[in-house]
């Protein structure tokens, strides 16, 4: 897989600068020759719908229950709803077109569960769950064999990101990115981030291309370099009678976490941390804005589905104005 590869490189120079070394250490048509996908562009575009799903489902509970004057009393200005009404519409016309592509091969929404207390929740989880569509796309696109589609796709996936930006500068007052490059995620590690918003799936939808992991918790859930995170690592992130997928495997149970690692996959490469005997960690220097972690069993090979632990947490890093943003 193009992650996968790409992270070898990246892993390769762990500290100074990974991910340079990365496009100087091999060529755009290495990547596509050496990708040969197990899965279809079917199943490609289900998954992708899944997501576009659970995100049109979102916003349309948010912002019905939230109207203009409590985004006013949260601190908003009346811009900022009507912009999020804007990324509903996306979301809604994403749904539509994915499902005329897809046809009677199309996935049905699932019920859901979303943190929605307060209109900071709202403007949380939205940022989250539109960093991860935007990562879920740059990781499919390589496994996709219809080269038509990658301009199909990728017109969604920027799309994605520059919600996610506007999100994060416009309603969070952080950091529009994270640096020169964006990160490519594989669908199990994405879905890990979204199954705790779904409660269950029709049982007719065609199965999803994932697998359950354990779910990852780390506290608290933003850092700075050197700053201590705590690790927990609970059971299997969704429950395969209520969410069809192709392969019922279930994880190992949570492991002891001390002599582990925390995997932190950020811009095209992945730094580690080890995680000490108390479930605590130190973040390494080098992260910078919403990075995703999992726990692994070693720091010497690139993440693989024989080293992982678990499943992905966010964990966000704050860029400074000011901050030297040439390498993420
Ligand atoms: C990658 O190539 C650039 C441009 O040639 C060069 O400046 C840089 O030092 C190289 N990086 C590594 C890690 O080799
Ligand atoms: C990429 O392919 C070129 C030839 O097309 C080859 O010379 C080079 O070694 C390959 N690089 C890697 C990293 O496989
Ligand atoms: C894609 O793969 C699924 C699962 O193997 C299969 O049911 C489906 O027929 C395939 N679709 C295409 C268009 O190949
Ligand atoms: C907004 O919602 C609150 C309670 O949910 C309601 O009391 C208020 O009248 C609504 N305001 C407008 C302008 O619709
Ligand atoms: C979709 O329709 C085609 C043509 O009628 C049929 O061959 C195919 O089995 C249908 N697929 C599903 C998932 O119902
Ligand atoms: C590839 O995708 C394009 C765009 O959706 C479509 O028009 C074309 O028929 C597809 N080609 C194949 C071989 O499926
Ligand atoms: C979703 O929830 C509704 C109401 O509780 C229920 O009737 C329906 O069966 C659920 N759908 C799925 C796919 O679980
Ligand atoms: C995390 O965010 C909280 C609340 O904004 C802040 O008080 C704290 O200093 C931040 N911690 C780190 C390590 O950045
Ligand atoms: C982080 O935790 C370790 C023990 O796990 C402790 O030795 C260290 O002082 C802590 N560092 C900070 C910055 O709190
Ligand atoms: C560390 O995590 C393990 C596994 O999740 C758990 O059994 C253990 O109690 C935790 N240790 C501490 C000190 O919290
Ligand atoms: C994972 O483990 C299997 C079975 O031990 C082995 O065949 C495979 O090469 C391993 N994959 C990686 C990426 O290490
Ligand atoms: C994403 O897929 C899951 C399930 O196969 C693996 O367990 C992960 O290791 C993998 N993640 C990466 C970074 O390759």
């Amino acid at each position: 897989m193009y992650a996968s590869l790409l992270f070898a490189f990246g892993a390769l120079g762990a500290s100074a600068l990974p991910n340079l070394a990365v496009w100087n250490g091999t060529s755009p048509s290495n990547c596509s020759s050496s990708s040969s996908s197990s899965v279809n562009d079917t199943q490609i575009l289900q998954f992708a719908l899944t997501l576009e799903n659970l995100e049109n489902a979102f916003y349309m509970e948010g912002l019905s229950k939230f109207n203009d004057s409590a985004f006013q009393s949260a601190g908003f200005a009346p811009v900022i709803r009507e912009r999020y009404l804007q990324i509903m519409q996306h979301e809604r016309t994403h749904v539509a077109f994915l499902s005329a592509i897809l046809g009677n091969w199309s996935t049905q929404p699932c019920n859901y569960t979303f943190p929605l207390n307060t209109v900071q929740d709202f403007v949380t989880t939205s940022f989250a769950l539109e960093s991860a569509g935007q990562a879920a796309y740059l990781g499919a696109g390589s496994l996709l064999q219809n080269k038509s589609l990658i301009p199909v796709t990728g017109s969604i996936l920027s799309v994605e990101g520059r919600q996610a930006s506007w999100i994060s500068s416009a309603a969070l007052n952080a950091t529009p990115w994270n640096g020169p490059f964006d990160t490519p995620i594989n669908a199990s590690d994405i879905f890990s981030l979204a199954s705790p918003f779904i409660t269950t799936c029709p049982s007719t939808n065609p199965p999803l291309i994932v697998t359950p992991l354990n779910t990852l918790t780390l506290t608290p859930a933003n850092a700075t370099a050197g700053s201590n995170v705590t690790v927990q690592v609970g059971g299997p992130d969704f429950n395969s009678s209520s969410i069809p997928i192709i392969s019922s495997a279930t994880p190992a149970a949570a492991p002891a976490l001390g002599g582990n690692f925390l995997a932190y996959f950020h811009g095209l490469g992945v730094s580690f941390s080890p995680i000490a005997q108390d479930n605590t960690t130190s973040v390494p220097t080098g992260l910078q804005g919403l990075v995703f972690a999992s726990v692994v069993s070693t720091n010497s090979s690139v993440p693989s589905a024989n080293t992982t632990l678990s499943g992905l947490a966010p964990l966000n890093i704050g860029v400074q104005p000011t901050a030297d943003n040439s390498l993420n």
